[in-house]
């Protein structure tokens, strides 16, 4: 092999072996949009099921080693749960992951949680968080993920200012109850379900709440919650510059929050915020960077599209870092505009999909994730499994 093959040879190794992301239960189970839901055979509804899946999708990909839980819907018997939790985490070889409190369903939310008008549903809302760091606490997972549905949808009909003292107060007691090493990750969306003010609607609100809550708390990006042509991967540059960068939660949009698979719509938005953390390579390894996805598959069959989401995140992730840095920074330095930017687009057009299958096939991974998905017969086996029981579906999200 020569030099530079083997020097890329690493490069594709070392970025690959690096790369994991987590898989949120919630995208097995059956969702919808407001206006109703198409029930899938296949659908996860117990806690076992969505393991079970989320088991399958790690054997294909062998890049999803945890689950992200939401309390409500996972752990609605609270610590009673937990040993569940951890009978699944041994027999199927994934690790509970983040862990997000619910403060968007109890009727007492109709006009907010942490930033209620009302004292005692605050402190309602705050217990529930307590409760949630407290689960992961017992579970060992690092970090609470918190997305508030609060803000108001007429002018006037909310103080905006008292709300965020409501809301300060709130996470400096959220935060005096993690542990060493937990984290609150604090996300931010522009609107929905509230459509004329919300409480933490942007990176710059969550950077302040992060500060104000306290060192262990983070921001947390998910890539639906930007107006249209908002430059997310220049957001990323200043957390990972302020040291703020919690994780993200990936997905893709065409208008809102649309929860569409990662790349379907924009592949290159989510590769140039790859590009921000590969150059940003010492100080995006200081900051722990969690890797989430966070979607809802309403028309496409769901470990399928898990599975395809997981390849794309790698795919993309590989692109990234095979961008020539080095030669990158001299034409930056040069202001040679089209080379630079040559040099950018020269690595996302590159077919990264030979190097992918090489890695997996060097770990003992189905070359093809998703051929050997259909190939395994594993959707339609729980589809004849769990079709017939499906009565209740879960709401959301
Ligand atoms: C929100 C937000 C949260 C997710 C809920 C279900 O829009 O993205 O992260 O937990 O949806
Ligand atoms: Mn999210
Ligand atoms: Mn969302």
């Amino acid at each position: 092999m020569a030099t530079s093959e083997s020097a890329n040879f690493d490069l594709v190794n070392r970025a690959l072996d690096a790369f994991q992301i987590e898989i949120p239960s919630w995208g097995f189970a059956n969702t919808g949009t407001r206006f109703g839901k198409f029930v899938q055979a296949a659908a996860a509804s117990t806690i076992e099921e969505k393991f079970a899946d989320a088991a399958e999708v790690n054997r294909l990909t062998g890049a999803t080693p945890t689950l992200a839980l939401h309390v409500l819907w996972d752990l609605p018997n609270g610590a009673a749960d937990i040993p569940v939790v951890r009978a699944l985490e041994r027999s199927s070889g994934v690790r509970a992951g983040s862990i997000n409190p619910n403060l968007f369903q109890d009727q007492e939310y109709k006009f907010g949680s942490l930033c209620n008008p009302d004292a005692g549903i605050r402190q309602q809302a705050v217990a529930h968080v307590l409760d949630s760091i407290e689960l992961a606490r017992e579970l060992g997972c690092r970090d609470i993920s918190l997305w508030l549905p609060d803000g108001s949808n007429y002018p006037g009909s909310q103080s905006i200012r008292k709300r965020i003292e409501w809301l300060e107060e709130a996470l400096r007691a959220c935060h005096e109850r993690l542990a060493p090493g937990q984290r609150l990750l604090i996300e931010y969306k522009p609107f929905e379900p509230a459509f004329y003010h919300t409480d933490i609607a942007d990176w710059g609100m969550a950077s302040h709440l992060a500060r104000e809550a306290g060192p262990q708390a983070r921001v947390l990006v998910d890539t639906g919650h930007h107006y249209s042509a908002q430059n997310i991967e220049q957001i990323v540059a200043w957390l990972i510059h302020t040291r703020l960068l919690g994780g993200f939660h990936f997905n893709d949009r065409r208008y809102a929050d649309d929860d569409l698979t990662l790349g379907s719509i924009d592949p290159y938005q989510i590769f140039r915020i790859f590009h921000e953390i590969h150059s940003a390579a010492g100080r995006a390894r200081e900051l722990e960077i969690a890797f989430m996805i966070d979607q809802s598959h309403n028309l496409k069959g769901k470990v399928e599209a898990m599975v395809q989401t997981v390849v794309t995140a790698q795919e993309l992730w590989l692109k990234a870092a095979l961008v020539d840095r080095e030669e990158l920074e001299a034409h930056q330095h040069a202001c040679d505009i089209v080379a630079a930017e040559e040099t950018l687009r020269g690595a996302f057009w590159s077919d990264v999909r030979p190097l992918l299958a090489a890695w997996r096939e060097s770990r003992a991974l189905a070359a093809d994730p998703l051929a050997a998905l259909r190939e395994s017969g594993y959707v339609e086996r729980i589809a004849r499994e769990r079709g017939s029981r499906h009565s209740a579906v879960s709401s959301y999200a």
